[in-house]
């Protein structure tokens, strides 16, 4: 049997991620894949209680330390519970977020990216996606997207100012430019058509 692929979507809020994943999966299994739709953080029962804790309270809930390990934490049980085996059978795991996501969020002030890595590194054996698909829209629409879906109730993370969205975005754009064959960057303006088309385009070389 043939182990499946392990895609990511990434970038930031209102991108259109959750949308992209839900059309791309659609796409695949016409193609007669097998494959797995999971989120990040959650995906497998015990790192969604994590999620609960992550995303709900007060911004100061936990220190940027804390909430490194906890993100990392429900990762180690995603992988192990839910993607690993995935993969073993043969399907395609697409996760909305994955590791690239703490490290733009999380990797960017206390602490580094190699920390983030690092915890990575502890949590999953390093364990990396074959290919993750970062988002990129232009910060106003993405806002407004955001906006029209959730009105100002952004959770705990989303709900932090523009120079940290902006922050994230450089991240994003960053990763890119070191990991070119395992990170690529797609333009997510436009009909939602448009942007499967193009994740799709993307993923073109590990198709089968
Ligand atoms: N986080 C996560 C960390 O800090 N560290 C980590 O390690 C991880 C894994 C997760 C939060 O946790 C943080 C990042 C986040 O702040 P979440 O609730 O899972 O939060 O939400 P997000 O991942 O941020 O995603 P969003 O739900 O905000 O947005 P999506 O999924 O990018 O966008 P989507 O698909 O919901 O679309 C947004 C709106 O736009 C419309 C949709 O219908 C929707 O209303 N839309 C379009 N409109 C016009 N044209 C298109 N092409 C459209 N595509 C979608």
């Amino acid at each position: 049997m043939t182990r499946g692929r392990f895609i990511t979507l990434e970038g930031g809020e209102g991108a259109g991620k959750s949308t992209q994943l839900r059309a791309l999966a659609a796409a695949l299994r016409a193609r007669g894949l097998a494959v797995v739709e999971t989120r990040e953080p959650g995906g497998s029962e015990g790192a969604e209680a994590i999620r609960g804790l992550l995303l709900t309270g007060s911004a100061d809930r936990w220190s940027p330390r804390a909430e490194a390990l906890l993100f990392a934490a429900a990762r180690a049980d995603h992988v192990e519970k839910t993607i690993r085996p995935a993969l073993d059978r043969g399907a395609w795991v697409l996760s909305d977020r994955f590791l690239d996501s703490s490290r733009a969020y999380q990797g960017m002030g206390e602490l580094t990216d190699g920390d983030v890595m690092t915890l990575h590194r502890i949590g999953s054996a390093g364990f990396l996606p074959d290919r993750t698909l970062v988002l990129h829209l232009d910060e106003g629409e993405a806002e407004r997207r955001a906006r029209a879906r959730d009105g100002d109730e952004a959770d705990r993370i989303g709900g932090r100012d523009d120079a940290f969205h902006r922050l994230v975005a450089s991240a994003f754009a960053r990763f890119a430019s070191e990991e070119p064959s395992r990170v690529r960057t797609v333009d997510a303006s436009g009909d939602a058509t448009a942007v499967t088309a193009r994740l799709l385009d993307a993923l073109g070389d590990l198709l089968p």
